[in-house]
């Protein structure tokens, strides 16, 4: 199984974000994506390491506006040792705002967690460049192949960054995959999908599924409900599953089978990508789900046997001393 990855993610370090009014260690740090390196390492017979092609920025202003990409540049400029947390966010017609003053970054962010510094294009693209490599290797096809995505990618929309992303990973592996097919897009990290939802949400050439706890409570807040089913010709190509609090493994699987199972069957997709959270953890800082590793390889069993060529794309999971080997436990399930 391919596994693409760039050292240079590991050179974005986003010092803190503010939780709950505290000030905190900013959770995505670079041991989540040594702890998947190394558990990946040490099951060496199943998985090869490559370095993605870069991605061409073509592909990105497919999914994302100039002006984003203006920001992140602009942010290149920032001081080494500064991480810029923008404070101000208009509520104003942004065509008139300047993505070259980085004081304006707030118009184009949507929570207070996702900084920049003069690592965050770099990190960014090659995240992305790894998802686009998965998909492009399914189009060539291989049945499965992983993206060790990291910053995570499904909450950024296409231009707003926020919730620790800055590309939409999996946005850029289904539009990529979307020229030679159907794609679904199934999220089980445990927030929300905003924004996978909102890039797609008019594509009836894409049907957007996300498992997650209920928005009332927790990120992102403003989007995710079962209200949210797609628009113009997209319509009721969204779905929104809201889980209960504290849902364990043998519940969540059967809401996966009841609910998301029978929709993409009904799809007819050609490909799968999987927006692959593992914040859903029982030992999450985050969220408040409990599944178990043995969860995640049954999970991933499940979405394996459903017979699709598979992009499994990281987003989430943030108790690092476990990310890797959940990882290669769901990724051992899709295999199975
Ligand atoms: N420190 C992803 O999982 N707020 N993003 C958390 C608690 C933001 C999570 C507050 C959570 C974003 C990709
Ligand atoms: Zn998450």
């Amino acid at each position: 199984t391919p596994v693409f990855f760039n050292e240079l993610q590991l050179e974005f370090k986003p010092r803190y974000e503010w939780a709950f009014g505290e000030k905190i260690t900013h959770p995505e740090t670079t041991a989540r994506a040594e702890s998947i390196l190394a558990a990946v390492g040490q099951a060496h017979e199943d998985f090869d390491i490559r370095v993605p092609a870069p991605i061409p920025a073509s592909a990105l202003r497919g999914l994302h506006s100039m002006q984003l990409l203006n920001l992140y540049a602009a942010a290149e400029q920032l001081p080494g040792d500064k991480d810029f947390h923008p404070t101000v966010f208009p509520k104003l017609k942004r065509g008139e705002g300047d993505p070259t003053n980085i004081h304006q970054a707030g118009a184009y962010c949507f929570d207070s967690g996702t900084p920049l510094n003069a690592q965050t294009l770099s990190a960014a693209t090659w995240s992305a460049a790894c998802a686009r490599a998965a998909a492009t290797t399914l189009r060539k096809g291989t049945k499965l192949a992983y993206a060790l995505s990291r910053p995570p990618g499904h909450h950024a929309q296409r231009d707003l960054f926020g919730g620790y992303c800055y590309f939409n990973n999996a946005g850029i592996a289904a539009k990529t995959l979307r020229r030679s097919g159907r794609v679904v897009v199934l999220d089980i990290d445990f927030h929300h999908g905003n924004g996978t939802q909102d890039l797609f949400l008019r594509d009836d050439k894409v049907l957007t599924i996300s498992l997650h706890g209920d928005p009332r409570e927790y990120f992102p807040f403003f989007c995710g409900y079962a209200s949210e089913v797609g628009e113009g010709r997209g319509r009721g190509h969204n779905i929104n599953l809201v889980l209960e609090s504290e849902i364990d493994g043998a519940h969540y699987l059967a809401a996966f089978e009841a609910h998301a199972l029978p929709a993409i069957e009904l799809f007819e997709p050609d490909y799968l990508v999987l927006a692959a959270g593992l914040d859903t953890y029982e030992r999450d800082p985050i969220g408040n789900f409990k599944l178990t590793t043995e969860d995640f390889f049954r999970l991933g069993e499940r979405i394996g046997a459903i017979g699709l060529p598979v992009a499994a794309i990281q987003e989430g999971g943030y108790y690092a001393a476990h990310l890797g080997r959940n990882a290669v436990a769901l990724l051992r399930g899709l295999r199975a």
